[in-house]
């Protein structure tokens, strides 16, 4: 009876999770309401020549007051996990002090109506909206930042611990490193690369201390990093190309996921830095204790590989998406998840990103026809197959994103979702590939 074969050609393990993620500044909007502060990006977003089209997150996808009908959507769509963060400027308008009843009750009605429908709610606690007040006091270069940001995670620990079962801290510390500080593209829109190491180290110092906020509080879930990690390559097989290959990797990955789980910086990239970086004077004893408490679980991001020439710049080597900076590889997903298993041991791994922008139009007949994303998500998704196949210790993988969103400096013209959002009208369409992800659902596979 060919109707009983399975119809699936890669199944994936019993009980692995499937996802969709977004976060508070890209799709909330409401940016005035129920007392909610100012971030450093409502103050970004609304600088002239920050933005594509000056686009901000103001009203976004309007989910905040469409939230039970996005929650529909998830339910539809049979997602087992959500990922999604919490405004800290919700909870907290200045950054300190008591918290906004208001703010906290968004996000407890969110994570009651996920458990309704089925879908384990997973939360991070940082995904870039700083409040404007605390970057008034210096932001992420301040050593204080980290304190007001255990107090934070501390207040939302005690409100909503006991439903939410996954917690992550700190969203891509390396995006803000990169984009915030040495770039400028993202707020607060520095180019100060001594600083830049700094706010490195404070948010891996924020993470840590949430880790042990949370850890006080006896409360049963789970607690872990989301990073961020590029694959490094060398351009060309010189040994000078090999060896810029590794110190970009060091600041890449190793910056990162060596002072959590290994408890010390990656000396190459210290060295590199020098003695009198403010990255090895704001280390202060004991620091590095503190960033490496016992994670739950590494939540990593993936989306492009890195190609190092021999005089440690980049070299373009696959075709790109609408986006400059992605070159789309899905065996960099393969070689992601097996060296940090490798190289850090069989943690528990969840993928809380991974996904391709487009320019998507919605045709007359009321159809999103993004077949590249279709392609792009089967490829990934055949590379995290493998993967677990190698016994990779992967429990669940989350698309970016659920539905098109605030795309940070480039506004609305890149569109992410596995949802079309007509933003005129804030009416919603499941594209192409949310159908076509619906029934890898229903089939554990494809
Ligand atoms: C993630 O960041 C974010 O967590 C998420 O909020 C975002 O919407 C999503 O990915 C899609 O971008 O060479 O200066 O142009 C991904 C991080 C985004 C970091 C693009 C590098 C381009 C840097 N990357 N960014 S630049």
């Amino acid at each position: 009876d060919p109707a009983a074969e399975p119809r699936t050609a890669l199944r994936f393990p019993t009980g692995f999770g499937w996802g969709a993620a977004t976060s508070a500044y890209q799709i909330e909007g409401a940016a005035k309401e129920d007392g909610r502060g100012e971030s450093i990006w409502d103050t970004f977003s609304r600088t002239p020549g920050r933005t594509s089209n000056g686009d901000t997150g103001e009203i976004a996808a309007d989910h905040y007051h469409r939230w039970a009908e996005d929650l529909d959507l998830m339910r539809d769509l049979g997602l087992d996990s959500y990922r999604f963060s919490i405004s800290w400027p919700r909870i907290q308008p200045d950054g300190t002090g008591q918290p906004n009843q208001r703010g906290l009750d968004f996000y407890r009605r969110l994570a009651d109506g996920l458990r309704e429908r089925g879908i384990a709610p997973m939360a991070t606690l940082f995904h870039w909206d700083l409040p404007q007040a605390l970057q008034n006091n210096g932001g992420w270069e301040s050593r204080d930042t980290v304190e007001r940001f255990a107090d934070y995670a501390d207040i939302v620990f005690r409100a909503l611990g006991e439903r939410i079962p996954v917690w992550l801290t700190v969203n891509e510390p390396k995006t803000v490193v990169q984009n915030g500080y040495l770039r400028g593209h993202h707020a607060p829109g520095r180019q100060d690369p001594d600083a830049a190491y700094l706010v490195a180290h404070h948010l891996q110092l924020a993470h840590g201390r949430a880790v042990q906020a949370f850890r006080a509080t006896g409360q049963p879930g789970r607690i872990g990093p989301a990073l961020n990690l590029h694959p490094c390559y060398p351009a060309d097989d010189s040994p000078a190309a090999a060896a810029a290959t590794r110190l970009y990797d060091g600041y890449e990955n190793r910056l990162y996921l060596d002072s959590v789980l290994t408890g010390s910086y990656p000396a190459d990239v210290l060295a590199d830095l020098g003695p009198q970086s403010r990255l090895a004077r704001g280390i202060v004893d004991g620091d590095l204790a503190v960033i490496s408490a016992a994670v739950d679980l590494l939540a990593v991001q993936y989306y492009t590989p890195i190609y190092v020439t021999a005089d440690g710049g980049t070299e373009q080597r696959w075709p790109t998406s609408v986006a400059a900076w992605q070159q789309i590889y899905p065996d960099g997903m393969f070689d992601m998840l097996t060296r940090v298993t490798r190289d850090y041991g069989p943690i528990p791994l969840t993928i809380t990103e991974n996904g391709l922008p487009t320019a998507d139009i919605l045709a007359a007949d009321g159809t999103v026809e993004d077949t590249g994303r279709v392609e792009f998500l089967r490829d990934h998704l055949t590379a995290v197959h493998r993967a677990l196949a190698a016994g990779v210790p992967l429990e669940s993988y989350h698309v970016w994103s659920l539905m098109d969103n605030f795309e940070w400096e480039v506004g609305y013209d890149q569109r992410f979702g596995l949802v079309y959002v007509d933003y005129a009208t804030q009416r919603r369409i499941l594209k192409r590939s949310a159908h076509w992800y619906r029934q890898v659902i229903r089939d554990n596979g494809f």
